[in-house]
């Protein structure tokens, strides 16, 4: 139904779509004559989304998923991802509610959903490519990871509910794509990942031939392939997220599966550093600031707010054992370091880069920020156990900073 190279034809498609799903039952009371439909500029890297909208207010997005993903036609996954994505949004908004756009509905015929329309609010990633601050961040995302983790979690639900949940979530195909793409081509190297030919000697060096950090992220996928400890968004990076001055709408949760929770965790706080890289190439000082003390903020709030709400909402008896809630808190904490390595350093080097780093122009300030992308990611997965603290993860980056820029001079 939507086809980026036909325009013309998704509109007049697309739109007699979402009046057959939403009119029809008069979810939304459609102008008819002044509908239009709209292929936006950004996209993900695998579905095709179309805005539907009219002269009164009324708009929807449309997400359908493709046989292909839209980043490569020689992979597929598949197409149930559309009811994955909705349902894990239905359940997110219960947990988290006005943190996700509401789904109107989802179709496995058309392998689509309709979604609220969020275009008051900016792609996050977009937003601080321009250096743009949200000082609510950091409560915002902790509320909301906090809210969908534990919640999801064996220590609050009945332990036969969450089961069902692991299985209504299985997703073999995503989850290749994570254990592949992340968890072991930055790695071991493949043909498909992208290398900044300038930094490819380094990358050598302290990705591809270091047996110990190899060692590692052995643990770190195998880890992610069998503890199902959430339900988790499973890409949770800042271009799956909406935000504008007055709150956040987290979307794009197709990777969602049960998993570790460090996961999600680790994935935003490498992408604040993704931020930070941005800033620092543009010399924008305030900004590289507050995505530092972001990064400081959620680390430290996290471990507030999930204690509190540990306390609040643990069932499980032996969960109430005393010891086990700092003993369950330290293991997230570790894994969070671990994969916010492995988010680093995929983003650098495999597939899927981010853009905050590859539309740094100045080729030394973007080996600097790829540099220390590298270095930060590696001292994370080698010292799992040492980062407890907001500031010692704002200490690593710092010094990763340093020693990324001693290796240009
Ligand atoms: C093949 S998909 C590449 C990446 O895009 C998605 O957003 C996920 O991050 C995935 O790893
Ligand atoms: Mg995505």
């Amino acid at each position: 139904m939507i086809r980026e190279d036909d325009p013309v034809g998704t509109a007049r498609d697309v739109i007699a779509y979402t009046l057959h799903m939403t009119g029809d039952s008069g979810m939304i009371d459609w102008d008819v004559p002044s509908m239009h439909a709209v292929i936006p500029d950004q996209h993900g890297n695998l579905n095709h989304v179309c805005r539907v909208f009219d002269a009164k207010g009324h708009s929807i997005y449309i997400k359908q998923a493709g046989d292909t993903l839209r980043i490569s036609d020689d992979m597929t996954a598949t197409l149930d991802r559309n009811r994955q994505e909705s349902e894990i949004l239905q359940i997110e908004e219960k947990l988290a509610p006005g943190m996700v756009p509401h789904i109107y509905f989802y179709d496995t015929v058309m392998s689509a959903c309709g979604m609220e329309d969020c275009t008051d609010y900016s792609v996050m990633r977009d937003a601080m490519i321009r250096h743009e601050i949200f000082p609510h961040f950091a409560e915002n995302i902790t509320d909301f990871m906090v809210d969908t983790l534990l919640l999801t979690s064996d220590v609050v639900m009945d332990h036969r509910e969450k089961k069902e949940l692991v299985r209504r979530f299985i997703t073999p195909d995503l989850d290749d794509i994570t254990e592949k793409l992340v968890l072991m081509e930055p790695y071991l190297g493949a043909d498909r990942n992208n290398v900044f030919p300038p930094n490819a000697d380094f990358v050598e060096k302290e990705l591809y031939s270091d047996e110990a950090l190899h060692f590692e992220v052995s643990k770190l996928k195998f880890k992610f392939m069998n503890d199902a400890q959430a339900l988790l968004h499973g890409d949770l990076h800042t271009g799956s997220i909406f935000i504008n001055q007055s709150g956040i709408k987290v979307f794009d949760c197709e990777f969602g599966t049960y998993a570790p929770m460090g996961y999600d965790v680790g994935n935003i706080i490498a992408n604040m550093i993704f931020a930070y890289d941005s800033g620092l190439a543009a010399a924008a000082e305030e900004f590289c600031e507050w995505t530092l003390d972001t990064i400081e903020q959620i680390v430290d709030l996290f471990t507030a707010k999930f204690l509190k709400k540990y306390d609040e909402t643990v069932t499980e008896p032996m969960a109430k054992v005393p010891g086990f809630r700092e003993h369950y808190l330290d293991g997230i904490m570790r894994d969070t370091a671990g994969y916010a390595g492995t988010e680093l350093h995929r983003r650098t080097v495999g597939m899927a880069n981010n853009k905050d780093v590859t539309s740094i122009e100045d080729e030394k300030m973007r080996l600097l920020a790829e540099r220390l992308n590298i270095i930060a990611g590696k001292e994370f997965i080698m010292d799992q156990g040492r980062f407890k603290t907001g500031r010692d993860y704002v200490d690593a980056v710092r010094a990763a900073a340093k020693a990324a820029a001693k290796t240009l001079e």
